[in-house]
């Protein structure tokens, strides 16, 4: 109970700093000033139809975040005020990365969203993260009344949202037997995809009160799950069926604990997760992007082989695979360097484009990749979206 109200307290709140945060007069995000101004009142009526649509309101926030762009008297000079991004997972690897890569910048307040108070905490003083460019709020998506517990911590913090990254994971490939989330789901899809799925669905809200100019839902995908690659096609590759397990809830009572129905194996239910997470980006985009002008993306990073997502692989695994990516597959992206890539997809003024899954080349320039056949087939998408949204209780 202490961490968790310690995780209320902001280490620090948005504060708009003369200079730093500073944007030329004539241009904000590629557009001029009184083009984005126009652009966001539009959106913001947009917005309003929205709201009514969805039927959650909350007084709360409305009056809390300063106006995204402000005018300093003194100079008269136009400010963008300090973003705000969730990230889960920023306790380790490509979490930490991102949040240390924004931080640095002076221009974002990065909310860590983690299961492990301590750790966070941790890993954000050693990676050197200002105090007052971070907060750690507590998380945990293996639980969806911990997902519940986040999302109204969040909303009490009085933080704007401008930017949520569905980041944090986790991949068994050596589990003989499957484990389950607090509410009896496999504990791989459970949590990279059903919680996120819960997180968005909640926080969907929240992006589009904010008057930030480039509201961004960001979903951290893979090549694993893309069979259109040599990656994805490395066994057992991801299916997800007819998503008969999916729709029986995943808790091997009733139903398979595979989305596909099969037979338990953690590799593939990684994998299968991964699928599910670029699957409900391209279902967020369909269904919300006209209406809210929120960009939603996914991302491959870079084979990332040193983090912590390898931990229950086993020793001559961990040993191998960060010297078989760099040297063979020359796949391999360092920690740091996956970090600038996502904070590129949650900040860059270039990467406004919705629905995208981006990917970066050889000289570590972004490009919008292929999904795999799979991954990018908007039926599958649509049921994926129908079951999770029943399993999560959201209908
Ligand atoms: P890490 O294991 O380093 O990071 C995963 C993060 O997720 C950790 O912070 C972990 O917290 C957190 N997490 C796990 N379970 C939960 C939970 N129940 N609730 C809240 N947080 C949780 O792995 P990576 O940095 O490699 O992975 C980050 C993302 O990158 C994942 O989405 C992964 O699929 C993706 N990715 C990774 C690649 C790679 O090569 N490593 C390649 C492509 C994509 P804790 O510290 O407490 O364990
Ligand atoms: Mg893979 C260009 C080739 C390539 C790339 C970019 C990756 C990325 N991998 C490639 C090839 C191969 N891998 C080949 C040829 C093999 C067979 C030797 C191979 C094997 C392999 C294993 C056993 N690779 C793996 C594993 C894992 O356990 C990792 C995994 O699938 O985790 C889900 C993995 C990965 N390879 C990658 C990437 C990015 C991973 C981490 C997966 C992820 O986070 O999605």
């Amino acid at each position: 109970m202490a961490l968790q109200a310690a995780s209320l307290i902001p280490t620090s709140f948005s504060v708009l700093k003369e200079g730093k945060s500073c944007v030329k007069d004539s241009s904000l995000f590629g557009l001029s000033l009184s083009d984005t101004l126009r652009a966001d009142f539009t959106s913001s009526a947009l917005r309003c139809k929205f709201q009514q649509k969805i039927g959650a309101v909350r007084a709360e926030t409305a009056a809390t975040a300063s106006p995204a762009v402000n005018k300093s008297a003194s100079e008269g000079k136009k400010t963008l005020r300090k973003g705000t991004v969730v990230i889960t997972g920023a306790s380790s690897g490509l979490g930490l990365a991102t949040a240390k890569a924004l931080a640095e910048t002076g221009k974002w307040h990065v909310v860590m969203a983690c299961r492990d108070f301590l750790k966070t905490a941790r890993a954000a003083k050693s990676a050197g993260i200002a105090k007052e460019n971070y907060t750690i709020m507590h998380l945990d998506l293996s639980s969806l009344d911990s997902v519940h517990q986040f999302v109204d911590n969040f909303r009490r913090s009085e933080l704007p949202l401008d930017v949520l990254v569905c980041n944090a994971a986790v991949y068994l490939p050596t589990a003989k037997e499957p484990r389950f989330t607090a509410e009896g789901f496999e504990i791989s899809v459970g949590t990279n995809h059903l919680g996120h799925f819960l997180l968005a669905r909640l926080l969907l809200d929240d992006l589009n009160k904010s008057d930030y100019p480039s509201r961004r839902l960001i979903i951290v995908g893979s090549i694993t799950g893309n069979t259109n690659t040599l990656a994805g096609n490395v066994p057992p590759k991801a299916n997800l069926g007819d998503l008969r397990g999916l729709a029986g809830g995943l808790n091997g009572l009733n139903s398979s604990v595979m989305i596909d129905g099969g037979e338990f194996d953690g590799a593939k239910a990684y994998k299968d997760s991964k699928v599910c997470n670029m699957l409900t980006m391209q279902e967020f985009h369909r269904r919300y992007h006209e209406e809210t002008g929120i960009t939603f993306a996914s991302l491959y990073p870079g084979c990332i082989a040193t983090t912590g997502l390898f931990r229950e692989h086993i020793p001559l695994f961990r040993t191998l695979f960060p010297p078989f990516q760099k040297y063979i597959t020359k796949g391999y992206v360092s920690e740091d360097e996956a970090g600038k890539r996502l904070a590129q997809v949650v900040s860059e003024p270039s990467l406004t484009k919705s629905g995208v899954y981006w990917s970066w080349n050889k000289t570590s320039a972004s490009f919008e990749n292929q999904l795999s056949e799979e991954a990018s087939n908007a039926e599958k998408a649509r049921k994926v979206w129908e079951v999770s949204e029943k399993l999560v209780g959201l209908v």
